[in-house]
């Protein structure tokens, strides 16, 4: 057993050019997270080194160095970084999941490369997994990759993180390939987010793009379950916080010192992205400087800036920008003691970055989308005992666990010239009190914690997809059952109607029966061993007309009516509905298109079905709340079941219904079969030596399930034949 980490980039760095070109392993985050994960499990890594090699000796010697370490390269080839990495992945998804819709450069091309790519990946994937193996894939450059790996290895276990922001449906529905993204990532296990908004519009896509069902945080597609969770990452936090008292970090502060004389330091550092809202920070600052001229040579903006994707056009437009605007700054406000803006285009090494952070009294950490946000936690790591303010972009998840620093709209340069002028003049023990919990934070929740609770999310939901397949009623297993029934001479044959016996239907009254099930039935009561009954919430007026004719027994409003040997009985008396009652129901109808109210003797039942997800739930909590004093008082129940909420009168259920046949005979075979919550209760109810099947869907209370209703009725009919 071993962990297969897959992301778009190898964490290696680059040395040497041409035939000398050397890869060196580089430690970012989540190479630090992942190295604290149980030390005595071999982590391999999959990815792309991050250059192009075209020579094949380059490749091979290059590779077998790599493996040395464990690090698998996926070569690309020049059109595929252009057309993959910086077309579909950085031309198209980046853009449209931070918000910047008309940055988007559509190409179908980029599509077709990018599955290309993430079928390479799978290729090479799939010459290190082996069965046992914990495969974890990073990010939207492979968001394909889960699934291509699911189809070939069924079992395994894959988890899927995002790192950055999943957008809202409304956007995300633009994309032409959403279906096929969106189905690529349910080959995960578990699908991880940083933060619960993002975990949202992904489900909230999946119920509108596929029409797929949530529970909760699960999602089911076939006959899999892919947990949905949020899981912010956290930092390397001894690295950042133990940082600045390294010798390297400190000559570098001395200098810095130097170079900003006793100015305040605000710090900003990114890559370069249109995202992370450089220009509008530089706006806020200028306007800052504008408004507050007694600041003038007392404070300095230290921008770092990291070159990134240079290869796009809109970032060699967005450094040309910042460039300017950097010029038009210092032209306007320097003077010939003190810089307004000093200006780094470059990544500096570590030590030197927390002696950067440690030494900032201010970082201003405004993107205008970010899926995290790392910097606001290496500065809070590095700020150690100084004190410090951080200024926060409300749109960086990072804002969700750090809500003690000064959180800012990043557009509004109003807002954040204010928080400027706060953070300046805010007393040190208030600065403190805020770092202090904001660290306590940062550090309980690093990267290690980080990648061992995925993990264990991990775990856990591939756990629930092997229990799964344990209850899949498959082919050998079918054989088993037909031998029982076969052996058996009085038999039991509880079978559920809608869902079951017919397809859900759009309208209740549109799923009627049809051929082959009325023969199927027919053929089943020709047997003299067999009692069947049809165990429905429906009326009893409807199934009578629909099973009538047939020689089986019936249970009509789950259980409170019952017809054997052709002859009706009841469980209780049945009473007017209560006015109160009705007019909710009919209330939330009336203003629910799609929906409707069916009335039966003991029940009510508000019908949702074709409603749109979003507003289902929100009348299905307005019902419920507006049912639970009436019905308590009533003492009606209050159920969910299949796209329906019901009230009924309490005492009687399938499971009552199963104990009143119980008493009444026994028999050496019983087999019961049924789809919605109801159902349970039957099984429940039955003996442990009952066969018990689901249909749609795995369930705790049922021995067996079948994935859909049409093989339900086909195994009717392997036992009627
Ligand atoms: C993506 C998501 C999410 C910066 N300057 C230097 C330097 N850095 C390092 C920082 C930090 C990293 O770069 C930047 O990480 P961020 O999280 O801020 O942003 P993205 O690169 O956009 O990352 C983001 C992240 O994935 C993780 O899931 O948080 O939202 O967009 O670690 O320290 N490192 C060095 N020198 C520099 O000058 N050595």
């Amino acid at each position: 057993m071993k962990y297969v980490i897959i992301s778009n980039r190898l964490p290696v760095s680059l040395a040497g050019e041409g035939e000398d070109l050397t890869l060196e392993r580089s430690s970012g985050g989540l190479a630090t997270g992942l190295d604290s994960l149980e030390t005595a499990t071999e982590k391999h890594w999959l990815g792309w080194p991050g250059v192009h090699v075209r020579e094949a000796s380059t490749q091979a010697r290059i590779a077998a160095d790599l493996k040395k370490q464990r690090l698998y390269p996926v070569w690309l080839s020049q059109e595929q970084i252009q057309d993959y990495y910086e077309g579909y992945c950085n031309s198209i998804l980046w853009p449209l999941s931070h918000y910047f819709f008309s940055y988007i450069e559509y190409k179908e091309l980029y599509w077709e490369t990018y599955r290309e790519v993430n079928g390479l990946f799978c290729r090479e994937a799939l010459k290190i997994i082996e069965p046992g193996d914990w495969v974890w894939i990073h990010d939207y450059h492979l968001m394909l990759l889960p699934g291509l790996i699911r189809e070939r290895m069924p079992e395994v276990g894959i988890g899927y993180f995002h790192h950055i922001p999943f957008p809202s449906y409304e956007l995300f529905r633009c994309l032409p390939e959403r279906g096929e993204i969106l189905r690529g990532l349910l080959g995960a296990d578990i699908a991880g987010f940083h933060v619960h908004d993002y975990m949202r519009h992904f489900i909230s896509s999946l119920y509108r793009v596929l029409n797929l069902d949530c529970r909760l945080d699960e999602v089911r597609l076939n006959n899999r379950v892919t947990r949905v969770e949020a899981f912010p990452m956290g930092i390397n936090y001894s690295l950042y916080n133990e940082g600045p008292a390294g010798p390297e970090a400190a000559a570098f502060a001395e200098e810095v010192r130097k170079l900003v004389g006793e100015c305040k330091i605000i710090l900003s550092v990114d890559r370069l992205d249109y995202s992370k809202g450089i220009l509008f920070r530089l706006e806020s600052y200028a306007a800052f400087l504008d408004n507050n001229p007694e600041y003038r040579g007392r404070v300095t903006l230290v921008m770092v800036v990291v070159p990134s994707r240079d290869g796009v056009e809109k970032y060699a437009a967005l450094k040309d920008g910042i460039d300017k605007m950097i010029g038009a700054i210092n032209g306007a406000y320097a003077r010939v003691d003190w810089t307004p803006v000093h200006y780094f285009y470059r990544s500096f090494p570590v030590p030197a970055l927390t002696a950067l952070y440690h030494m900032a009294d201010i970082a201003l950490v405004t993107p205008l989308r970010d899926g995290m946000n790392l910097v606001a936690k290496e500065y809070l790591a590095a700020k150690g005992n100084r004190p410090g303010v951080i200024i926060l972009s409300e749109m960086a998840g990072a804002s969700v666990e750090l809500s003690d620093a000064l959180i800012v709209n990043p557009m509004d340069t109003r807002r954040m010239e204010k928080a400027l002028l706060e953070a300046l003049t805010m007393p040190e023990d208030e600065q403190m009190r805020a770092l202090r919990g904001m660290q306590r934070t940062v550090s309980r929740y690093d990267v290690k914690k980080w990648a061992s609770d995925f993990f264990s999310g991990l775990r856990e939901a591939k756990a629930r997809n092997d229990a799964m397949r344990e209850k899949f009623l498959e082919k050998e297993k079918i054989l088993h059952l037909l031998d029982a029934y076969r052996l058996a001479e009085k038999r039991l044959l509880l079978l559920d109607y809608d869902g079951t016996l017919v397809p859900l239907a759009k309208r209740p009254a549109l799923a009627y029966p049809r051929p082959p099930l009325p023969e199927i039935l027919a053929a089943l009561a020709v047997d003299p061993g067999n009692k069947i009954v049809i165990c429905s919430g429906r009326d009893r007026e409807t199934l009578e007309k629909w099973l009538g004719s047939l020689n089986v027994d019936i249970s009509a409003e789950h259980g409170a009516f019952f017809r054997e040997n052709g002859v009706w009985g009841r469980v209780l008396e049945a009473a007017p509905w209560d006015e109160e009652i009705l007019d909710i129901m009919e209330k939330i109808a009336d203003k629910t298109p799609r929906s409707a109210v069916e009335r039966k003797t003991t029940a009510l039942v508000w019908h949702y079905r074709e409603v749109d997800p979003w507003l289902s739930d929100l009348r299905v909590t307005q019902l419920i709340n507006a049912l639970i004093t009436p019905c308590t008082r009533l003492g009606l129940q209050i159920m969910q079941g299949n796209k329906i909420v019901e009230v009924k009168q309490a005492g009687f259920n399938k499971g009552t219904e199963v104990k009143r046949l119980l008493a009444k005979d026994t028999y050496d075979f019983y087999l019961a079969m049924g789809d919605d919550t109801t159902d349970q209760d039957m099984f429940a109810a039955l003996p442990p030596e009952a066969v018990s099947i689901n249909v749609g869907f795995f369930s705790d209370a049922a021995m067996f399930y079948l994935p859909d209703q049409e093989g339900a009725l086909a195994l009717l009919a392997s036992l009627s034949a």
